[in-house]
C-alpha cells in the first residue's frame, strides 16, 4: 500500500473527543462496526499522534491529531502539506465553545487550507449536556464558514464515545 501522505490535520480544543474519535475510526477500521468496542480511557495528548486508516484496499489516510495543548502551533501544522482539516467540537462544553470557534475561524482562513476540504465533528452528542444545534451553529458562525470554504465545509453531528 503506498504511503499515506501528506496528512489529514485533527484539530479542536482539549478533550473534545479527537483522540477517541481516531480511535473509534481505527476500530471501524478493523472490525467494519461502528459499535464494536472501543476503549474510551483516553489521555490527553503530548505532542502529535498518527493514526493510519485504510480507506479501501489500495488508499491509506494518514490522520495526524495535534493536541489541544499545542494550539499555538496548529497554524503551522495546517501549513506543512495538510490534505485537509477535521476539526473536533466538544457540543456539550459551552464555557470553550467560543473560544474553540475562534480557532477554528482563523484556521479557516490560512491560505494554506485554500482548496482544502474541511470537516466539522460536532462531537459528544451523547452527552446529557450538549447544546442545541442552532445554538453551536450560531457560536460558530457557521453561515461564514461556509461563506469563506463553500461546499469544502461539511458539519456532522458524532459522538466518539458511544459510536
Ligand atoms: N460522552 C462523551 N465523551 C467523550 C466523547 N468523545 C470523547 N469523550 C471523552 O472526552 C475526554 C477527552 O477525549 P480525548 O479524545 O482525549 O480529547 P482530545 O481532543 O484528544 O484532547 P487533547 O488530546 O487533550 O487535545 C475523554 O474522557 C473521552 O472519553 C463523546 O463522544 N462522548
Ligand atoms: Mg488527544
Amino acid at each position: 500500500m503506498a504511503d499515506p501522505s501528506p496528512p489529514v490535520v485533527v484539530l479542536g480544543v482539549g478533550g473534545a473527543g479527537k483522540s477517541l474519535a481516531l480511535r473509534r475510526l481505527m476500530g471501524l477500521q478493523k472490525s467494519g462496526r461502528v459499535e464494536a468496542h472501543v476503549d474510551a480511557d483516553v489521555v490527553p495528548s503530548v505532542g502529535v499522534d498518527i493514526s493510519t486508516i485504510a480507506i479501501d484496499k489500495k488508499r491509506n489516510v494518514c490522520m495526524k491529531e495535534i493536541g489541544g495543548a499545542m494550539m499555538p502551533l496548529w497554524p503551522t501544522y495546517v501549513a506543512n502539506q495538510s490534505t485537509g482539516m477535521m476539526y473536533v467540537v466538544d457540543a456539550a462544553d459551552s464555557f470553550q465553545l467560543a473560544a474553540s470557534a475562534a480557532a477554528f475561524h482563523h484556521l479557516c482562513g490560512l491560505p494554506a487550507l485554500d482548496g482544502k476540504p474541511v470537516l466539522l465533528v460536532l462531537n459528544k452528542i451523547d452527552s446529557p449536556r450538549v447544546l442545541a444545534r442552532g445554538d453551536i451553529e450560531a457560536t460558530f458562525d457557521i453561515d461564514a464558514a461556509r461563506a469563506v470554504l463553500g461546499a469544502r465545509l461539511t458539519v456532522i453531528e458524532a459522538s466518539a464515545g458511544r459510536g
